[in-house]
């Protein structure tokens, strides 16, 4: 069987890159998922598998190598003068070496959509250098806060020993441009969405649904830097010690399953099952239960009425690059100003931090802390809190994050193309 992976190239036009199921195995679930993901988030490698994982990283670094030059060879088949390429995220670190080996002239960037993480956690990478190298080959290189791109210059002059700039890194007698360019969503296509009947059916039904009892939201992907474990425990906390909210509150927690043949993911679902059971056996009646938890995707429509209708959204990543959920809510709430409990470790907490409640995720008195502070919030704290974020989200889009790095691609001039025009 093949496994196909769909680059997204020229615009619209999408073209297979096709890899076999070894290569996946050990590039996608194995280097990628299984060592950068955990890294760039700052978990380490799972326990159990630290040695076998230590043993097969030559191999799976081979086959990372080898999957990212089958990216570049489709490339540079596509490839016409005057193309910029724009390779996203960890999978794809070593396209940049390989796409500047074809034609040095290219217009290269790259983008990190995880943290990237303290030049500390970078250096204990076996293959540390060699990524760092194929990224600075890049023309420009963005990521989604200050702090991840002073990370990898630290992890540039550090561990490479080369030179930082304000601007970015000198290397190999040009300078790579490292800057922040922070992602947003396209919020008008949520705020629009909340006239549709279909959305506003669905508000009827949740609001009838859940009549006399406030709603708290969570919506993520299951994986282990969204912190689910550590919400549910502090949301039972909440629970333990607020007796007057136990039948006023329900918490939705939506989560998409993702990478379901790795074994950490399956023991995560496992552990998220036991602790939502737990809570509502504990706090539950034979009418209502405090958690509703659903292990699956829902579609727009819903997705947008459930925003709008809760009163606090908890985002409780350990680690997340930025959080797209924290906007998407803030979007849909002009009218219940609801109010958003983020982590500190989401690269939204730097963007949304004025208007949300913002918490160390791992501290579970403080998150239910948070939650109580959340519910009695006064109507006018929430409306200013609210008006805060709703400003960044309406003017930070997703639109104009892609217009702006592509075009301070297209305004960097490459050293080689200097020279020729000299
Ligand atoms: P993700 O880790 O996937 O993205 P996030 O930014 O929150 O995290 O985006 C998730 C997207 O999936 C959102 O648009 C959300 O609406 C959707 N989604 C999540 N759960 C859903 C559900 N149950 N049903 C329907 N839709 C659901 C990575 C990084 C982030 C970074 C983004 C963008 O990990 O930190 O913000 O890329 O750069």
């Amino acid at each position: 069987m093949n496994f196909v992976v769909l680059l997204l190239f020229k615009l619209q036009r999408c073209i297979p890159v096709f890899l076999d199921e070894e290569i996946v195995h050990q590039y996608y679930n194995g280097y990628c998922n299984n060592i950068l993901w955990p890294l760039f988030h700052y978990l380490g490698l799972p326990q159990e598998d630290r040695l076998a994982t230590t043993r097969s990283f030559q191999s799976q670094f081979a086959a990372y190598e080898k999957a990212n030059q089958m990216f570049a060879d489709v490339v540079n088949e596509h490839y016409e003068e005057g193309d910029v390429v724009w390779c996203h995220d960890y999978h794809l670190m070593f396209l940049p070496k390989c796409l500047k080996k074809y034609n040095s002239n290219m217009k290269v960037g790259w983008f990190l959509h995880t943290p990237f993480p303290s030049s500390e956690i970078h250096r204990t990478l076996p293959s540390r250098s060699e990524l760092l190298h194929s990224v600075l080959a890049a023309d420009l290189v963005g990521f989604h806060t200050y702090d991840y791109a002073r990370h990898f210059v630290s992890a540039c002059t550090r561990i490479l020993g080369l030179e930082g700039t304000p601007d970015g890194v000198e290397y190999q007698g040009k300078l790579t441009r490292v800057a922040a360019f922070p992602i947003g969503i396209d919020s008008e296509r949520f705020i629009r969405a909340l006239d549709l009947p279909p959305v506003q059916d669905h508000v009827k039904d949740l609001q009838e649904r859940f009549k006399g009892r406030k709603v708290m939201l969570g919506v993520d992907r299951l994986d282990m830097i969204k912190g689910i474990p550590q919400k549910l425990l502090a949301f039972e906390k909440f629970l333990e010690e607020n007796v007057y909210w136990r039948d006023k509150v329900v918490l939705l927690q939506i989560a998409v399953p993702t990478r379901t043949d790795v074994p950490e993911y399956q023991k995560l679902t496992s552990q998220v099952h036991e602790i939502v059971g737990r809570i509502n056996g504990r706090f539950g009646t034979l009418t209502a239960v405090p958690i509703h938890h659903l292990d699956r995707s829902l579609d727009f429509h819903a997705l947008c009425a459930l925003y709008a209708v809760t009163d606090v959204a908890l985002v409780t990543s350990l680690r997340d690059g930025m959080n797209l959920v924290s906007y998407e809510f803030v979007a849909c709430q002009e009218k219940k100003k609801g109010v958003l409990i983020l982590s500190e470790f989401a690269g939204a907490a730097q963007s949304l931090g004025a208007g949300a409640i913002l918490v160390n995720p791992w501290n579970i008195t403080e998150v239910a802390d948070a939650i109580g502070k959340a519910l009695n919030m006064p109507s006018a704290e929430r409306e200013k809190r609210h008006k805060h974020n709703f400003l960044h989200v309406k003017s930070h889009t997703a639109q104009e994050w892609a217009a702006t790095f592509v075009s301070e691609l297209n305004d960097t001039v490459i050293e080689a193309q200097l020279r020729t025009r000299q």
